[in-house]
């Protein structure tokens, strides 16, 4: 159990839920954690800072550490002992904290049946349907989640985003009536002394900073593109945050952690040297995520702004035959040619302090002989040149084209609906680290051939 006792926040705990004027009840305080094992996902920082600028008293339980139901059962009936939630939210967002995200539900509605249970993230979003139908959750919130959770405190009628059960147990939706842009200064970190529960929680942050949201591509594996999104999110384009909220994001957490951390590869040079603009940050670390080539004027910035910069470019796989067949069909964003990236790894061994990792897919469709052949010589290759390289299977992410319709690329996903992901994590477990659902060659031969 997280000892959310130890070095807990004592600031401003109310005793007795507030009242909106002559509204209904405040549903204060709100408890915000993640669905899974280990570090959830910053966005409910985001909204812990959102809800606490707007009234209600939010805590987040950022890390879980727990390794057993019991270990959950006990950490809480602690967390509810302590802060009285009215509202626990839930971060559904990584589909393989399904089962996980579940029993935390379960459990808070046994401990106490009057608390409002709520989802959300890009697993809650797109199953909203099968979760509404689960006893223990009242609502799911798809897309961005601010407004709607303070629309769901304040006991307001409508609140966008939202799906319930209507009284009769049918699911239903409100349309998207909140969907942030570029034009959205509400969202940045904010009360970070007052929102941790514990010293486990605050020092587990690893720096995460959203530049932007959203995503133009559409890679046949992720569960998070253009129509994924936009069916889920109501997000047509990416954007990037007005950059005031960028530096705000920047001042509030800078002095509390030692790296920084992006994934979002809109981000760029120009944008990012404002948003840095006037920050210290020589004495930090940097991990960069990006796909596509990567600008030489990025590579300086990052370089120049930051003690040490440890850059993750996605490649999608290994092969430049099959990127470009991958490409040239839809089916994967742009990726660099092998020139191209092996201009780019030149042009960051230029860079004493930058450190390069090269991240892939094995196994993609579209694969052959050749294409593994030359996969292989490609991260040799890339080895020899001092690069990290990280590869992995094909998950099976909900929504993901291949996932949907793995027998069109003569593949077999382990699980598309909700059902069959519950019913896959119960026969294989969900232990954190573990196994998760893939998608294979039908053909086994080729299957073989590409795990070996
Ligand atoms: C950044 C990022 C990461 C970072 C996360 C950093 C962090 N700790 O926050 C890192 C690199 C760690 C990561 C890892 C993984 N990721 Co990722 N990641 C992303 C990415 C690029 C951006 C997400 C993001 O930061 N959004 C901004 C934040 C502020 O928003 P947010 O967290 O979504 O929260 C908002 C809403 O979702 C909502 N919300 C969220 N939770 C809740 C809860 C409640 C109660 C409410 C009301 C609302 C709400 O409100 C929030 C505020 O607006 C997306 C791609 C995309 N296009 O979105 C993929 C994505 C989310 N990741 C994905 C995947 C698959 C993974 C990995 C499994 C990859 C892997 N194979 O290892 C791992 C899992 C990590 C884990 N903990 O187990 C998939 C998820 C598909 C799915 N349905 O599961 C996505 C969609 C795309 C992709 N293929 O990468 N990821």
């Amino acid at each position: 159990m997280v000892g959310f006792h130890r070095g807990l926040c004592l600031s401003a705990r109310s005793s007795q839920p507030r009242r909106a004027t002559g509204g209904p009840r405040l549903l204060s305080p709100v408890l915000l954690g993640g669905g899974g094992f280990g570090e959830a996902t910053c966005g409910i920082l985001y909204l812990a800072g959102f809800l606490r600028r707007h009234g209600v008293e939010a805590f987040v339980r950022l890390y879980d550490g727990d390794e057993t139901d019991d270990e959950v059962a006990r950490t809480m009936a602690g967390l509810v002992a302590f802060v009285r939630p009215r509202l626990v939210g839930i971060s559904l967002k990584w589909y393989h904290h399904l089962p996980r995200a579940l029993l935390l539900a379960r459990t808070l509605r046994k401990l106490d049946p009057g608390l409002r249970i709520v989802v959300g993230g890009n697993t809650a979003a797109y199953f909203w349907r099968d979760l509404v139908a689960e006893p223990c959750v009242d609502d799911v919130v798809l897309g961005d989640g601010e407004q709607p959770l303070l629309s769901l405190c304040r006991g307001e009628a409508h609140p966008p985003n939202c799906a319930t059960r209507a009284p009769d147990g049918t699911p239903t939706r409100a349309p998207f009536g909140y969907v942030q842009g570029a034009s959205n200064n509400e969202v940045f970190y904010s009360h970070f002394d007052e929102i941790f529960l514990s010293e486990a929680d605050r020092h587990s942050f690893s720096g995460w900073v959203a530049p932007g949201k959203g995503c133009a591509a559409s890679c046949l594996y992720c569960g998070g593109g253009r129509g994924t999104l936009w069916a889920s999110f109501g997000r047509a384009r990416p954007f990037l945050r007005p950059v005031a909220s960028v530096r705000r994001d920047h001042g509030e957490i800078a002095p509390d952690v030692w790296q920084l951390r992006y994934d979002f590869a809109q981000g760029t040079a120009a944008f990012l040297s404002r948003a840095w603009a006037g920050l210290d940050l020589t004495r930090h670390s940097a991990t960069y995520f990006l796909w596509g080539a990567p600008p030489r004027a990025l590579l300086k910035l990052l370089s120049r702004t930051f003690r040490r910069v440890y850059l993750v470019l996605d490649v999608g796989c290994f092969s430049e035959r099959q990127r470009a067949l991958l490409t040239r069909r839809g089916l994967l964003k742009p990726c660099p040619s092998d020139a191209q990236l092996l201009a780019a790894v030149d042009a960051c061994r230029r860079h004493a302090n930058l450190e390069l990792e090269l991240s892939g897919i094995t196994g993609l469709p579209f694969t052959s002989d050749r294409a593994l052949e030359e996969e292989a010589l490609g991260v040799e290759r890339l080895l020899g040149l001092g690069c990290a390289v990280s590869h992995q299977r094909l998950e099976a992410q909900p929504g993901a084209l291949v996932t949907e319709h793995a027998e069109r690329f003569g593949m077999t996903a382990e699980a598309r609906t909700y059902a069959e992901f519950l019913a896959w994590f119960a026969r294989h477990g969900s232990a954190p680290g573990g196994p998760v659902p893939m998608v294979r060659f039908a053909d086994r031969a080729l299957e073989l051939k590409v795990d070996a």
